[in-house]
């Protein structure tokens, strides 16, 4: 196991995230801390969402006729599918996919929902477990076989364009996402060979782990017509024409919580942004045989001002030692941690720790404006915790002019490199086999340069990475 392997599941189950012990490979529990930031992080998502998308919810099984119909698309698929064969003792005379992905269970619903070209576009979305009987080693909230986080978009427009603009509008939905909770991505567009099963082109966001291994966190397809040819999803025209729809998808999972965590965590433990932080702040009375009764007060009131002023904050009166309180908090990613004790009272101080900085500072207590300082203290953490996030991912990419260059580089520092590529498939295969790592895609277009293996001008920059 990686250094950093071995602290990703210290972590998860040190902080109570996720118990792994459940007794199915791949399939993991939530517990009460993690649950909590999955919560918070798909409020952020809904928020962002449901400005012009609606939330629907389909069932989990897929009618095996359904899911061949696609023939790609099953192809891609085939190897994953859990399938439910038997009601009790029954034999079902038509199996049953636990969905993979939701395609060919909302499709056959869209031929019925789409009528006229009024009714586009039509934009839903669900957030659902999906089944994945993956064969590569399964990792908790990376590479899971009951993904309990599956976050699917899919869309239906009138036209090419229209699809190709919503693609756009994901991915900025999705880098709006990301923004918020710090963590740095780069989009590509997946060669033609990775692309989603069905897909016209997928368009990809990955990060980095601090193993220097990317993490695919969100994909966005542009699926033009061959689903709506395959479930005959038509509309009719202003002038009474049918004609085929054209589609997008796009999705997360519970990779935006393992980045979130693997990124901004640190030797102390989790280092959570106040969004997702189940407490933003903690207080912690600092207690001496006189005044003891003062100070608790004193913290229970300011608990209650802060949780009146809509901070998520918790106090810490337990008997214990300070010192095992500090650990604890540091160590969950509490963002801003309190201590108060009678001096502060006295003098209108409070003194501060910023799990981002771990640094300590003695901040004026005021009651009128204590709930605006802390707040601007948690958004400066917010944004301090994406500036060092994107620095350490920016400074992880690195430009390579030759294929044993960029062995070297991966070798040596791995993270992601950068090169000229002439967009050949058979030259992008070579690539691959030469470095041992995957193209993640082609990050822009580009005629500068000339290709990496081949030598024959360039038509894009691309990435290359080890990846998970
Ligand atoms: N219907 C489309 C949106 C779809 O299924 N796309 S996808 O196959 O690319 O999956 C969406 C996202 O789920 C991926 O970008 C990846 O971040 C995540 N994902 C895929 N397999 C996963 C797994 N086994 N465990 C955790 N996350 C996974
Ligand atoms: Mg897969
Ligand atoms: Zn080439």
């Amino acid at each position: 196991m990686s250094e950093f392997s071995e602290w990703f599941h210290n972590i998860l189950e040190e902080a109570e995230i996720i118990d792994t012990r459940y007794p199915i490979k791949g399939m993991h529990v939530w517990q009460p801390q993690g649950f909590k930031i999955r919560k918070y992080a798909l409020k952020l998502l809904r928020e962002l969402l449901d400005e012009d998308h609606e939330e629907v919810l389909f069932p989990l099984l897929i009618p095996e006729d359904e899911l061949a119909k696609e023939a790609i698309h099953v192809k891609g698929f085939e190897e994953e599918v859990y399938w439910v064969t038997h009601g009790g003792l029954n034999q079902l005379n038509k199996k049953l996919a636990l969905r993979p992905t939701s395609e060919t269970a909302m499709y056959p619903m869209f031929n019925l929902w789409v009528r006229s070209h009024s009714d586009l576009p039509m934009k839903f979305y669900q957030i659902v477990n999906t089944f994945r009987y993956e064969t590569k080693h399964t990792r908790p909230l990376i590479r899971v076989r009951e993904i309990t986080t599956f976050k699917e978009a899919h869309t239906i427009h009138s036209d090419s364009k229209g699809a190709q603009k919503q693609v756009e509008r994901a991915i900025e939905i999705y880098s709006n996402f990301f923004d918020q909770l710090g963590i740095p991505y780069v989009v590509t567009r997946r060669p033609d060979w990775d692309k989603f099963p069905g897909a016209d082109y997928t368009m990809a966001f990955d990060t980095l782990l601090p193993d220097g291994k990317t993490l695919q966190i969100g994909t966005v397809h542009n699926l033009g017509q061959t689903f709506a040819h395959t479930f005959d999803i038509t509309y009719e025209t202003p002038e009474g024409e049918h004609e085929h729809v054209y589609q997008t998808c796009y999705g997360l999972s519970d990779r935006m919580i393992a980045s979130i965590i693997g990124i901004h965590g640190d030797s102390s433990g989790l280092s959570l942004p106040p969004s997702v932080a189940p407490y933003q702040v903690v207080i912690v009375p600092v207690l001496f045989k006189k005044g003891a009764k003062e100070v608790l007060d004193f913290c229970s009131q300011l608990k209650d001002k802060l949780e009146k002023g809509g901070i998520r904050v918790h106090h810490d009166d337990r008997d214990i030692r300070a010192g095992k309180k500090y650990y604890e908090w540091e160590m969950r990613g509490v963002p801003l941690r309190l201590e108060i004790g009678p001096r502060d009272i006295e003098n209108n101080k409070m003194v501060a720790l910023r799990r981002d900085t771990l640094e300590k500072e003695t901040l004026d207590y005021s009651e009128e404006t204590v709930i605006n300082d802390l707040n601007n203290i948690l958004a400066e953490i917010t944004k301090n915790l994406k500036i060092n996030a994107w620095n350490k991912f920016q400074d992880n990419i690195r430009p390579a002019n030759t294929l044993e260059e960029a062995r070297d580089i991966l070798t040596n520092d791995k993270g992601i490199i950068s090169f000229s590529w002439c967009g050949d498939e058979s030259c992008g295969k070579e690539i691959e086999e030469f470095v041992r790592v995957d193209i993640l895609g082609v990050f822009e277009e580009s005629t500068d340069g000339t290709c990496i293996k081949c030598g024959a001008p360039s038509k894009t920059i691309a990435l290359l990475a080890k990846t998970y």
